[in-house]
């Protein structure tokens, strides 16, 4: 595998380096901490080494220092007008160089082929579950049964040196990201469809494939799952999903353990399952309401009753970003591409003239612009894929590109065990004087 080859090449020196910084600065003074950093979410402090992806508050995300529209135009595609192969981002975010299509290509191959690995008893295990049971449990529960086949477990259990930790990591990374999306569509189509199953087709790539075995196979939906794939693959370090996938990889849990820890977090509702929440609130409006195309007066007197509720708007607002997230646009200009008259893009573009108004009023809500979710549901929904609890199991497959590639660097960073310091309520309030 020359990929692997690639990585010994270009991690085996920044292991080095960051030793070699540790060594010489590890006593330096970095940032300050401030009271209510802790007791708001840590937002701002700097305290992961994560080199995937860098989050800015104006900009949005960058991937090894590529913005979304730069990757459209560098990453490799099946088509020229078409949208990158997300196998690209991950070769980008796992060794920091542009794949050529050969790279790309040897991607798709070695995911179709590991895809065929899955034990049975992992479906046993879905099956066991009743068919109403969130597909996000569904999904999670997939995911813990098949750390059955966990190289790293096997590799550590026979004493292996800690610099080669990687190694084994990086087989179940490859392994577990190309099962994820037989997974997922296997939770689709035993929900939603019957169970009516369809076989991967080794000659798609892997966003392709998905579409395929979920029954929604045809060239755009294959494009959409591709940008789908792509646009939700990372987001820095810090987010839940990015975060608790590190922090349980910190005590060497093998990489479905940690990234079932993230996926947890994932379908929490103020991350990964707000692309669901969108739709409920969409849908709900239009009932309340008795229309499937209000006006922007009644789509903004329902918005201010969520917020009179004390509940928040889902799609809106971000921890970090601070205009309107980068993935939104590039959803809406795909949207308004290639299904202009879709009712429920224009009801997205409908309530993305309000809200931030209404949000910017509260007076409290940092960011008033919306996020990734406030329309990749009403985008799938848009291309057929309209059962929307699988939306965040949709968001899960894509993320395990970047913080599994993580998970990779972190071992070989040799990171060690995370560990930071909690203190009681007296602690803080004697350290401020609080009076
Ligand atoms: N609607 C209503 N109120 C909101 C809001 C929204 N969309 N976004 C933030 N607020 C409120 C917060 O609840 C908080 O209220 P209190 O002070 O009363 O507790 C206040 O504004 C300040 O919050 P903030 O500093 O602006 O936001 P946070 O960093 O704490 O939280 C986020 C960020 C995303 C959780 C929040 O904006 C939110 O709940 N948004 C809606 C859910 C959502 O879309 N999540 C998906 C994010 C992207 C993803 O991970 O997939």
């Amino acid at each position: 595998d020359y990929i692997k080859e690639k990585i010994i090449e270009i991690g085996r020196p920044k292991a080095e380096m960051v030793k070699d910084l540790l060594k010489k600065h590890g006593d330096d003074v970095i940032q300050d901490v401030t009271l209510g950093q802790v007791l708001t979410g840590m937002k701002g402090m700097v305290s992961l080494l994560t080199c995937t992806s860098k989050l800015d508050a104006e900009e949005g995300i960058r991937f090894r220092g590529y913005s979304i529209p730069q990757l459209q135009e560098l990453l490799p595609k099946v088509k020229k007008e078409g949208e990158p192969l997300p196998e690209g981002l991950f070769y980008l975010m796992l060794t920091g160089e542009l794949p050529t299509k050969e790279d790309v290509n040897q991607i798709s191959e070695q995911w179709a082929q590991r895809s065929q690995g899955i034990p049975p008893h992992v479906f046993d295990v879905i099956n066991a579950l009743p068919k109403d049971a969130h597909p996000m449990i569904q999904f999670n529960t997939a995911i813990l049964a098949m750390s059955t086949e966990s190289q790293f477990r096997k590799a550590y259990l026979t004493g292996m040196d800690k610099k080669d930790y990687w190694g084994p990591t990086y087989e179940g990374v490859m392994d577990l990201i190309s099962r994820l999306p037989v997974i997922a569509a296997y939770i689709y189509r035993r929900v939603f469809h019957n169970e009516q199953y369809i076989d991967i087709d080794p000659s798609h790539d892997w966003a392709a494939n998905l579409a395929h075995m979920m029954g929604h196979d045809t060239e755009e939906v294959h494009r959409l799952m591709r940008l789908y794939m792509m646009i939700h693959a990372d987001h820095e370090g810090g987010n839940v999903s990015a975060h608790a996938t590190h922090l349980v990889g910190s005590a060497l849990s093998n990489p479905y353990y940690s990234f079932s820890a993230g996926m947890n977090g994932l379908a929490g509702p103020l991350h990964g399952m707000a692309n669901q929440n969108v739709m409920h609130w969409i849908h709900k409006m239009m009932r309340e309401i008795g229309s499937e195309n209000p006006t922007e007066s009644q789509i903004k007197e329902y918005a201010e009753m969520t917020l009179k509720k004390g509940q928040v708007i889902p799609g809106y607002g971000h921890a970090v970003l601070r205009k309107t997230d980068p993935r939104f646009t590039v959803q809406l200009e795909f949207a308004k591409k290639y299904a202009p008259n879709a009712p429920l893009i224009q009801m997205v573009d409908k309530i993305y003239n309000v809200v931030p108004g209404l949000l910017t009023q509260t007076g409290k809500v940092k960011n008033p612009w919306p996020n990734v979710d406030a329309i990749s549901g009403s985008l799938l929904s848009s291309f057929g894929i309209t059962e929307y609890p699988i939306y965040t199991v949709l968001f899960g497959v894509s993320r395990s590109l970047g913080v599994l590639t993580q998970l990779i660097w972190d071992r070989l960073y040799g990171l060690p065990i995370e560990r930071p310091k909690s203190q009681n309520l007296k602690w803080f309030v004697d350290k401020v004087n609080y009076q």
